[in-house]
């Protein structure tokens, strides 16, 4: 423990508990409800229903309390239904719940702006606007480098996930599941190289200098620097498979932009609000972007999104061209208010780190057992092992998917990810009591052990 008493002071016991088989009897009994009357395309990681959350469990219909290594893929990072969240959420609820701020502004708006404006790396003056999901951020965050530089390319990476509405599926990498079938895609959108260390063709050690020129070399010689808008890159890939890029390739990149009055556009939707260890993990290399996409992890799973960027760029868009119905949600101003809170006061970028050291070292000592393992990768509390076949370093999704279930069944919820779906993922909960981080680490080693 350190000096705060993480997972102490739960309002539900911090236990794994397997009462059924998993999904037990009512899960499935729901899940037979669901399959009439929701579509095949929306999928579920694991169809337990649940009914209570906090700190490092989440509790089911049929009384199973499972180790959370998800966080709603990166949400409740201050833990689920977060008693200072709820305080303020349940007083907001009480006087106004929505007015739309283009009609009628409130107060936590501009707060929420300031603090982003404040907490984001660099110290010049910034702007922030507030929006509804991290695909709507990313979205917005393109459009203002459009106007702002009246150019239209747009370079994004490979293995990038930016989200499904029809602009960011095509700015994301990945055909299956996200785009296939969806098209025609949006034009201007280009794909560059990406440092992935792991599978950079000639090692791991020039992969930084290597990727950065070939994606610099691409973008001047198929798109002209002068016909870019912006870079738009994850610090660190999510969906792609938690790939930290090299050392000195996102440096490069945000080098060449500023060389080319090219707009540096940081996706920190997932890696943002202390997740990495920073509160950015832009800050790890001292990028300071143009422009920064947040959502996720800012309001503790009320749905808010921000788009923060240089005063200068942002002032740019004429009156009326940025907003949105529920963006800046009341409800979701006063939740982002407590995370923020949370994270200053219960120094939780420290406590990231903190769930990252403890992590690294135990997955490391399972790789050296298990040669299935081909990669252990992360920042502070998002956390990978990529899996392989023996003997090389073909991607093996199908014993991915075979580990995270059987972990399921033991009560720990995993998540899978990465472009060749061969990445099992932890994203747990930052107040996550570190008996249940150990005892997620030992099902991790019964599950491999076999
Ligand atoms: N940018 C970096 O990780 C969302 C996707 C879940 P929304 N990642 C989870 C799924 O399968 O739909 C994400 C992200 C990065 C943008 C997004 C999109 O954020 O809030 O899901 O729109």
């Amino acid at each position: 423990m350190t000096s705060d008493d993480f997972g102490g002071s739960s309002r539900l016991p911090q236990e794994r508990r397997v009462v059924t088989e998993i999904p037990g009897p009512r899960s499935q009994e729901l899940q037979k409800r669901r399959v009439a009357a929701v579509p095949p395309g929306v999928g579920s990681v694991l169809p337990v229903y649940v009914t209570d959350a906090d700190g490092g469990v989440v509790v089911d219909v049929d009384g199973n309390s499972l180790i959370d290594f998800g966080s709603g893929i990166a949400v409740t990072g201050v833990g689920n239904a977060n008693p200072r969240v709820a305080a303020r959420v349940k007083a907001q609820a009480d006087r106004f719940t929505h007015t739309c701020f283009m009609v009628a502004p409130y107060e936590s708006y501009v707060e929420v702006c300031e603090n982003l404006n404040r907490i984001t790396p660099g110290d010049h003056e910034k702007r922030s606007f507030l929006v509804n999901s991290g695909a709507e951020a990313v979205e917005n965050a393109v459009k203002i480098a459009r106007y702002a530089t009246g150019r239209q390319a747009v370079v994004v990476f490979d293995h990038g996930y930016h989200g499904r509405t029809l602009l960011t599926m095509t700015l994301t990498a990945k055909n299956m599941p996200y785009k296939h079938g969806f098209g025609p895609y949006a034009p201007e959108v280009y794909r560059a190289p990406l440092a992935y260390p792991y599978r950079w063709p000639t090692g791991p050690d020039d992969c930084g200098p290597e990727a950065a020129a070939q994606a610099i070399d691409q973008i001047t010689k198929q798109i002209g620097a002068t016909n870019v808008a912006a870079v738009l890159i994850e610090p660190i890939q999510g969906e792609g498979g938690f790939i930290v890029p090299a050392p000195g390739f996102l440096p490069a990149i945000a080098e060449f932009c500023r060389a080319n009055g090219i707009l540096f556009i940081a996706d920190e939707v997932q890696t943002g609000f202390a997740r990495t260890g920073d509160l950015f993990a832009c800050e790890h290399e001292g990028i300071v972007p143009d422009l920064v996409a947040t959502a996720k992890g800012i309001a503790g799973g009320l749905p808010l999104a921000a788009v923060t960027g240089r005063a200068d760029i942002m002032d740019k868009v004429h009156g009326g061209g940025l907003g949105g119905t529920y963006g800046g949600n009341p409800l979701a101003c006063e939740a982002a208010l407590a995370v923020l809170e949370e994270i200053e006061d219960r120094k939780l970028t420290r406590r990231a780190r903190r769930i990252g050291e403890i992590m690294l070292p135990r997955l490391r000592a399972l790789a050296e057992r298990h040669p299935a393992i081909g990669d252990v990768r992360g920042r502070g509390a998002m956390i990978a092992v990529e899996l392989v076949r023996p003997g090389g370093k073909d991607p093996d999704p199908e014993m991915t998917a075979q580990v995270a279930r059987r972990c399921h069944e033991r009560g720990l919820l995993v998540l899978t990810t990465g472009t060749y779906g061969n990445v099992l993922r932890f994203l747990p909960p930052l107040v996550i009591s570190e008996a249940l981080l150990n005892e997620g680490l030992d099902i991790l080693d019964e599950v491999f052990a076999g």
